[in-house]
């Protein structure tokens, strides 16, 4: 990192155990909380200033920031690079500020016994968080939730309205997740002085800012911090096995009940940990393999305890899904069926906001993914949303998680200080994600430089690390290298390939393709007798260019590649592949380079989500695979 950037960050310096001393439930309303969204119109500005600490020098978070100088509205959720006419602010590197002026209910203040806290569902990529010019918390990261007390803060000034003011610098340095680098362009004659650039391995634009809602929320002082639930069935019976955690009083009372889709109680138990059991379960079903795919029960936790001289109560309710998952040499296995990814890679990307949360756009998405007869995709290269996740959950889709541990390719990005920050990382995504029914196997990174010496150690720790986490679920990495075969595939539980046959190499020849793709699947499963999915493949199309025969970058071209592909997959699908995920699912914007036409191409949707004629190749295989052996949704 640059030597400037750098001094602010160290300021900053993550404390780890602070962040996962808890738990990080999703902010539910429920008869004793209260969630109130912050998200609209913030005051923005980034710090231009040379060494992009004016800023902190100045201390702009003490009083409004207008007064510290010219600032603009800032929609949030949404990345601030393409909200302006300013190309300095699209290519920004450095510390933005946010701010807004809320009012926090009377109610919330006066009551002692409520907790209030700030909550922000991802900010790119370092975050501090003041309020009133006092600070109140810190996150490295991305792409996943942080929060933080602010009672304290916000009843010393009981009855006036509460500043909140958060910078995020998306600096990112040999260590961050996914790692970069600040170079500084030291050449008078050439360069502005004090130039400098944010390099980076990874195809996505670095798309920055207050990504997902922020909230203000309530629990009593006596809350559920914690819920893990784990599933199983024999026959028709189900098992939810559940662990709840219980903050602010040393004896509290527990009382769980499952309460099925017609509201009708079908468990209940007591105790802060237990196993519930349902007869005539209905189990979580993937979209395509059940009439009734992405069937939810909602488990009720009351907690009560006495707290001074209070009755405190507290109340969550929590989606879950009864399911289960098993790998075998050949299969993947959801409720002891075989099951085939036939899905997608997606990214979390559109036309002016960027990676920001739209609503539209995801309800869009997953009308897509149905018409497409997707039943399922990888959330490359980084966590999503948990909004999408609780889609999922609902809609049957099943997702494979992935960490943001992509374009770990210098030899600095493998050393201790970046797998210590990479074990944090996968303890905050199980963490959030482990409840969810859709998630079915987590990837701890994306094509780690496998060729190198300490590639191999590395994986294996995140790999076990990972499992310790959460046994429940299988782990794997995406890999694109032979070397992978000696280091660290080992280890996994599935092999997720990626490969460009008539692409990256031999490029213009269709005809290698059944070739080379044939011998990489009996390569990889002669070597481990594991089971593969072929995590990536696919080809630029520029939406509109036509070539027959086929020429690179045509419609044609996208399509014949991908029907290529797919007739040694049928082969391989009788065998041991357990799945195929296109990519991409939409076109979706990089940095700039002479390999990327105004970002990759490789949707088979525009950015704009609109099909190009892969698109149909895709339905028509997706639809085929569903029909063979699938079950069709009621009212499909
Ligand atoms: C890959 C990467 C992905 C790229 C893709 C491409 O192997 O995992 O991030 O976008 O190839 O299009 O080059």
């Amino acid at each position: 990192m640059g030597r400037l950037l750098f001094a602010v960050c160290v300021v900053c310096a993550w404390d780890a155990a602070h962040l996962l001393g808890g738990g990080m439930l999703f902010p539910r309303d429920s008869p004793t909380r209260e969630v109130k969204e912050l998200n609209g119109l913030w005051s923005f500005r980034a710090d231009f200033s040379p060494g992009r600490n004016a800023g902190f020098q100045q201390a702009w978070f003490s009083g409004p920031l207008r007064e510290s100088g010219p600032v603009i509205d800032m929609p949030v959720p949404a990345s601030y690079n393409d909200i302006t006419q300013d190309a300095r602010l699209r290519d920004f590197v450095g510390w933005v500020w946010y701010e807004k002026e809320v009012w926090i209910a009377v109610r919330w203040l006066r009551d002692g016994n409520t907790r209030i806290m700030l909550r922000v569902g991802s900010a790119h990529y370092y975050s501090v968080v003041w309020v009133n010019g006092e600070k109140v918390g810190q996150h490295e990261g991305g792409h996943l939730p942080f929060e933080a007390d602010i009672g304290a803060v916000a009843r010393k000034r009981n009855g006036t309205s509460c500043r909140i003011t958060i910078a995020v610098n998306n600096t990112l340095d040999f260590h961050t997740l996914p790692p970069g680098r600040v170079e500084y362009l030291n050449h008078p004659k050439r360069y502005p002085s004090g130039y400098f650039v944010q390099s980076t391995h990874f195809d996505f634009f670095n798309y920055a800012g207050i990504h997902r809602s922020v909230l203000l929320y309530t629990t009593p002082k006596v809350y559920i911090d914690d819920i893990t639930v784990v599933t199983n069935f024999s026959d028709s019976t189900g098992l939810l096995s559940y662990q709840v955690s219980v903050v602010g009083s040393t004896r509290p009372s527990v009382r769980v009940s499952l309460v099925d889709q017609d509201e009708k109680c079908v468990a209940s138990s007591a105790g802060s940990s237990g196993l519930l059991k349902i007869v005539n379960i209905n189990l979580w079903w993937p979209y395509l393999m059940h009439e009734k795919p992405g069937y939810l029960y909602t488990l009720e936790v009351q907690v009560t305890a006495e707290a001074g001289n209070s009755f405190l109560e507290d109340m969550y309710s929590l989606p879950v899904g009864v399911r289960t998952v098993q790998v075998t040499s050949t299969q993947f296995l959801i409720n002891n069926k075989p099951f085939y990814f036939h899905g997608v890679n997606k990214h979390e990307d559109s036309d002016i906001r960027g990676k920001g949360l739209d609503w539209p756009l995801i309800v869009k998405d997953f009308n897509l993914l149905k018409w497409l007869g997707a039943n399922s995709f990888r959330t490359s290269h980084y966590p999503y949303a948990e909004e999408v996740l609780q889609m999922c959950d609902r809609h049957g889709i099943v997702v494979i998680g992935e960490s943001p541990g992509v374009g770990i390719k210098d030899v600095q990005s493998f050393e201790n200080a970046s797998l210590a920050h990479h074990l944090v990382v996968m303890e905050e995504l199980v963490r959030r994600d482990k409840n969810h029914p859709s998630v079915v196997m987590w990837s701890v990174a994306n094509e780690p430089a496998a060729e190198m010496p300490p590639a191999g150690p590395y994986i294996k720790t995140l790999v076990a690390h990972t499992k310790l986490l959460d046994w429940t679920r299988p782990v794997t990495f995406i890999t694109n290298s032979n070397f992978a075969m000696d280091h660290g595939v080992p280890y996994v539980d599935v092999v997720c390939l990626n490969s460009y046959f008539s692409w990256y190499q031999d490029q213009g020849h269709l005809e290698v393709i059944s070739l080379q793709l044939n011998e990489q699947f009996e390569d990889w499963h002669g070597k481990y007798q594991k089971p593969i999915i072929q995590s990536e493949y696919g080809a630029d199309a520029v939406p509109g260019l036509h070539n027959d025969p086929p020429l690179m970058f045509t419609e044609e071209y996208q399509k014949a590649m991908l029907e290529s592909y797919h007739s040694t997959f049928d082969q391989k699908r009788k065998k041991y592949l357990v799945g195929e995920l296109v990519w991409n699912f939409a076109d979706f914007m990089t940095g700039q380079s002479i390999m990327r036409v105004a970002g990759n191409k490789k949707g088979i949707f525009t950015r704009q989500r609109q099909p190009k004629a892969g698109a149909y190749v895709i339905r028509e295989r997706y639809w085929r695979i569903a029909n063979e052996t699938g079950v069709m949704p009621e009212g499909l």
